[in-house]
This record gives structure tokens, C-alpha cells and sequence, in this order.
């Protein structure tokens, strides 16, 4: 029995869910806002201290931080393997997913793609001096994929990774957003590989219940 603690809405947890859909795995989402007021319950730091999602739990094993959870995800189960047979491979992989926590996340998701999108339909004014301060960062992280990236169809070639687990959520999410459609237009090997694997089945089986 497999469980994963989050919500649909954050993109760290889809990341594991597309792992998990790519590995053809069932599982429970159990639901865990870290965003409600109250914060999350008491009994989720225990899975994980520092009230991020996701966490999972396989019998007795739990475990949390993303990369932790899509190598077990990958290396524990039956399934397509999702990682580079070749050393070489396995390390580009590992920076990809490494300069997707460093260096994406932020500018691309809370900069811009909350700024943008998500705080103007709620009611609130974007923050364009977030926004405007965040377009360096954010070009600086598609210039380095868009030269780390092999031709496709996926990140790393012939067979989809870790890797198209860990970007997709972020870059779907900023894809939204005016400028980060603009960005993606200037680096191409990166708009194709959205558009093929925005057409898996997982990326439908991931798809927020909630308005992200
Ligand atoms: N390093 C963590 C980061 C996970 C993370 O930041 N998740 C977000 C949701 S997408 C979260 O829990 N945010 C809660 C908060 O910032 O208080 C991981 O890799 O799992």
C-alpha cells in the first residue's frame, strides 16, 4: 500500500504523482494543506518536520523531499525505468532535477506564475516589481535546460526520467503565465517537450482537482 500526503495543487507533489502514473503504481493521495490557516495537522510533522509536501509511505517506510521520493518511486517497484542507464545520464539528471529545486521553483512558480495568475484572480494586484525581478532569474534557468536538454521527445532523449517528472508541474505552471509563454517561445526544445508530454495519460491522471 502506498501513500502520498499532499495536495493536488502543489507541483512537488505532482511531480511524485507522475512518477507514480509512470510507473503504472496505484496509491492514495491522502489530503494535507500546508496552506490552511490552522497549517497542517499535527500528526503530518511527523512524516515530515518541516511541513512541506509530499511525504510517502510504502508499509513502513515513509519518507520525505521530492528526489528522495521519485528515486524510491522508481528504484523500489516494477515498472519502465525512469532513470538514464548510463552514468553520464544519470548525472544530467541529477542536476536537472537539482536546478529545478535550486533555481525554478521560486522565480518560476511563486514569482511569476503566482504573481501573474493565481493573485490577480483571487483579487490581489500581481506584484510587478517581483515579477520584473524575477524574469532574469527565470531566463537564466530556460537558457541553462534549453542547452542541458537532449532533442527529445523527453528531457533526456528517447525515455522519459525523473527528470520529466520533476519539470513538468513547474514548467506547465509558468507556461501560464504571459511571460513565461514568452520565454518558452525563445527556447524550442523545451515548447516541444511540453507539448508531447503534456499528451501522456499521467499528465491527465495528475491534473489538479483543484484551480491551480
Ligand atoms: N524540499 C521539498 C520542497 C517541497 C515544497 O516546498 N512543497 C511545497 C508545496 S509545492 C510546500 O509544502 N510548501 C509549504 C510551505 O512553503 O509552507 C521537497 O523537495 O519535497
Amino acid at each position: 500500500m502506498i501513500e502520498l500526503f499532499g495536495a493536488d495543487y502543489s507541483v512537488y507533489v505532482r511531480a511524485a504523482r507522475l512518477a507514480l502514473a509512470e510507473k503504472g503504481l496505484t496509491y492514495k493521495l491522502v489530503p494535507i494543506d500546508v496552506f490552511a490557516p490552522e497549517g497542517p495537522p499535527e500528526s503530518f510533522l511527523e512524516l515530515n518536520p518541516f511541513a512541506r509536501i509530499p511525504a510517502l509511505k510504502h508499509g513502513d517506510f515513509s519518507l520525505y523531499e521530492t528526489v528522495a521520493i521519485l528515486r524510491y518511486v522508481d528504484e523500489a517497484f516494477d515498472g519502465p525505468p525512469l532513470q538514464p542507464a548510463s552514468a553520464a545520464g544519470r548525472a544530467r539528471m541529477t542536476q536537472i532535477l537539482s536546478i529545478l529545486d535550486s533555481h525554478a521553483y521560486r522565480p518560476l512558480v511563486w514569482d511569476i506564475f503566482v504573481e501573474r495568475v493565481v493573485k490577480p484572480r483571487d483579487g490581489t494586484p500581481a506584484d510587478e516589481v517581483k515579477i520584473a525581478s524575477s524574469m532574469g532569474p527565470a531566463r537564466t534557468v530556460l537558457g541553462a535546460l534549453e542547452t542541458l536538454v537532449e532533442a527529445g521527445p523527453y528531457l533526456l532523449g528517447d525515455r522519459l526520467t525523473l527528470a520529466d517528472c520533476h519539470a513538468l508541474p513547474m514548467l506547465s505552471l509558468f507556461a501560464k503565465a504571459e511571460e513565461g509563454a514568452t520565454l518558452l517561445k525563445r527556447a524550442p526544445k523545451l515548447s516541444a517537450w511540453l507539448d508531447t508530454i503534456r499528451g501522456r495519460p499521467s499528465f491527465k491522471a495528475s491534473e489538479p482537482a483543484t484551480r491551480v
